[in-house]
């Protein structure tokens, strides 16, 4: 019960058990893990996948020499212990180089650095396999009003994507974009802040079809918004193609906890959304084990991360199969809300006396909603005592 399989589709950053703990105000606390123990260590816990940013697997400067060799010892790694890359990404925010950005950057040698970098990881993501290419611009954004003519940036951010969506479709790949929003962190302001951002910037490209969204649990909540909104938004729109759990406990900076620490109501409410509204992607785990831990708390974190979520999964399922869950939604009238509004059209609707002239608004006002207690049920369920 609880165990994790392939099946589950759960999946891990390289550089999530790979963060080596340095943060704004201290050094590293753990040694550098090699991403072959990663595949290993996460196989052996019940993973379905690994994903990378292209430096986690190949150190920022390498020789072609040196990456064709890590290249290669990773795919071995892969295929012994039956991992796969369903993503990749490219890092364009830890070399000084990046500061001011990389598709945004003012200075137009790095934007042209940064699409090449970009370019160069692509290959590498779909000859190992990946189908969704996350791209989260950590670095465009400004700390000043002067620094950044928001507007023209937008622009370069456009050219970028659109250049990029190009190239796949030259290079016939079989791949699709999925743009990660944060607030800020580390920009003092970051460009696509939010998932409703992004949303109305892909509809803005040459090729709105090939990019969707990676939103990241904590990342929205940063913004003090409901994550599970934004799924839902996003699900609507057709354009959740990945998904970063993490755990975040209100707004304040990115915790990366591990998924279910944190605001654990908004974890059972997208838990019941993704497994009711038939996201098929996998379960991305993007956190960072505390720097208080050894490996021993890194492996216990990631272990943590996959059976929360299928505690969780079974919690929801309890919860929408109980017959008094039922009879409350019914209650709230959740399937009232499922009918058209105005079926009929305006000439119906003007037609209809009942609709405003013979309608009892005192009356419909009076109404309860019910809504506490079918959410006294959820916590029920979430709490485990029904
Ligand atoms: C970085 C960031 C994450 C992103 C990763 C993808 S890197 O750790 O904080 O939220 O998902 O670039
Ligand atoms: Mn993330
Ligand atoms: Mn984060
Ligand atoms: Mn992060």
């Amino acid at each position: 019960r609880f165990t994790p399989t392939p099946g589950d589709r759960f999946t891990f950053g390289l550089w999530t058990v790979g963060w080596q703990g340095r943060d704004p105000f201290g050094d590293a606390t753990r040694a550098a893990l090699d991403p072959v123990e990663s595949v290993q260590r996460l196989a052996e816990l019940g993973a379905y996948g690994v994903t990378f940013h292209d430096d986690d697997l190949i150190p920022f400067g390498s020789t072609d020499t040196e990456r064709e060799g890590l290249v290669k010892r990773f795919r071995q790694a892969l295929d012994a212990a039956g991992l796969v890359v369903p993503m990749a990404t490219t890092n364009l925010f830890t070399h000084p180089v990046f500061k001011d950005g990389g598709f945004t950057s003012n200075d137009r040698d790095v934007r042209r650095y940064a699409l090449r970098k970009v370019i160069r990881n692509i290959d590498l993501a779909v000859e190992l396999g990946a189908t969704t290419y996350v791209a989260w611009g950590g670095r465009e954004g400004a700390e000043s009003g002067g620094a950044k003519d928001v507007r023209v940036a937008l622009d370069r951010m456009k050219e970028a994507f659109d250049l990029l969506g190009e190239y796949v479709v030259e290079q016939g790949y079989d791949l699709r974009f999925a743009i990660e929003p944060k607030p800020n962190e580390p920009r003092g302001d970051i460009l696509l802040p939010t998932v409703g951002h992004a949303l109305a910037f892909i509809e803005r490209l040459e090729r709105p079809e090939m990019y969707g969204v990676n939103p990241e649990v904590g990342h929205e909540q940063m913004a003090g918004l409901n994550f599970p909104h934004g799924i839902a938004q996003a699900l609507w729109a057709g354009k959740l193609y990945h998904i970063d759990l993490n755990g975040q406990s209100g707004i304040k900076y990115d915790q990366d906890l591990r998924f279910g620490a944190g605001d654990l109501r908004q974890a059972f409410w997208l838990v019941d959304l993704l497994e009711t509204a038939g996201y098929e992607g996998p379960r991305h785990f993007d956190f960072k084990p505390p720097r208080t831990e050894g490996y021993d708390g890194v492996w216990a974190s990631a272990a943590g991360c996959m059976r929360n979520y299928l505690i969780l999964k079974e919690r929801a399922a309890a919860f929408r199969a109980d017959p008094a869950v039922q009879e409350a939604l019914r209650a709230s009238r959740l399937d009232e809300l499922a009918l058209p509004t105005a079926e009929d059209g305006v000439a119906g609707l003007l037609a209809d006396r009942s609709a405003y002239e013979d309608f009892d608004v005192t009356a419909a006002a009076e109404r309860s909603m019910a809504f506490e207690a079918l959410d006294q049920l959820a916590l029920d369920h979430l709490l485990g005592v029904r």
